[in-house]
């Protein structure tokens, strides 16, 4: 079981490092991701995107994973199954993401990984820590790797009156940086140590900033590989690469990000760029 999980995390990160194209937005977000690029919404360009953009991993719910199975298969990029899903049409202040899928699914699918948002500190944190803890023992059992969307977020998470000591800390940096509270390093830091103390083999986490941040966020995840998730498209490619140039000098593992590539107009082009970044050709 051990080889088999070495192989697979091989796969998914070789030299250590990874490059991870998300496509679980029309999902999360809606088609409104597609609007401005209608060819977005189209699989056969992502997977494309993946393919020739030498990407370590595709992450896809089980619908298009059954649907292009054989293309998945044809194209060589690992399939990461994101196993938890909601839509933002329900809008409730603490968000909860139910599991939908099974690693057996996944198995089926011919995923190498399987992933998993949880929402530390939504009132619903139990269940989604319940749940990820279980699939992370049942992936590990069946000798594939488990991801950790770790992504802090909830009524409490902002609520000044009931701080925890955490969220004073975050409202400090917070004042000093401007920065949204769930992408404090305080908050992103401890989302990544919780998906470590989970069993996460790799925590995906928003970006605190900078480089002494989000060493800090990578130490708190310690030995657990951490990636940046990638966000809205940003105006210039130059304002992402050196995003990821900051958190590849803070120790991260890579990125496994969506909008800032297939949101953009040549989108070979930066995947170029980030593949000479995370592993230098
Ligand atoms: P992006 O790089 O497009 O931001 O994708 C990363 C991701 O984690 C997706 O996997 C997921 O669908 C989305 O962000 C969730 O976004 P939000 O932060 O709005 O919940």
């Amino acid at each position: 079981m051990k080889e088999k999980m070495e192989e697979l995390k091989n796969r998914i990160m070789p030299d250590d490092k990874a490059m991870i194209l998300a496509y679980d937005q029309g999902f999360e977000h809606g088609p409104r991701e597609f609007v401005e690029h209608p060819e977005g919404a189209n699989f056969e360009y992502i997977l494309d995107i993946a393919q020739k953009g030498r990407f370590t991993g595709l992450v896809l719910h089980a619908g298009l994973a059954e649907k292009y199975a054989d293309k998945i298969a044809d194209s060589g990029v690992p399939l990461i199954l994101k196993l938890n899903g909601k839509s933002e049409l329900f809008t409730e202040e603490d968000p909860f993401s139910p599991q939908l899928y099974s690693v057996e699914d996944a198995i089926t699918l011919g995923a190498v990984a399987v992933g998993y948002t949880v929402y530390s500190g939504s009132k619903y944190e139990d269940e989604m820590h319940r749940e990820f803890s279980k699939i992370v023992r049942e992936a590990h059992s069946k000798g594939i790797m488990a991801i950790g969307w770790m992504y802090p977020r909830g009524k409490a998470i902002f609520d000044r009156k009931s701080a925890s000591k955490t969220l004073k800390m975050a409202l400090d940096e917070q004042e000093q940086t401007n920065q949204a509270i769930d992408e404090t390093p305080s908050i992103v830091a401890y989302g990544a140590r919780i998906g470590m103390e989970l069993g996460a083999d790799m925590v995906k986490v928003k970006h605190t900033g900078s480089v002494d941040s989000f060493r800090w966020v990578v130490q708190s995840a310690y030995p657990t590989k951490v990636v940046m998730s990638g966000g809205p498209m940003t105006k210039t490619d130059e304002e992402f690469l050196s995003r990821v140039k900051d958190v590849l000098a803070a120790g991260a593992a890579g990125i496994a990000v969506g909008r800032n590539i297939w949101q953009r107009t040549d989108p070979l082009n930066i995947s170029n760029k980030l593949h000479q970044l995370i592993y230098g050709h």
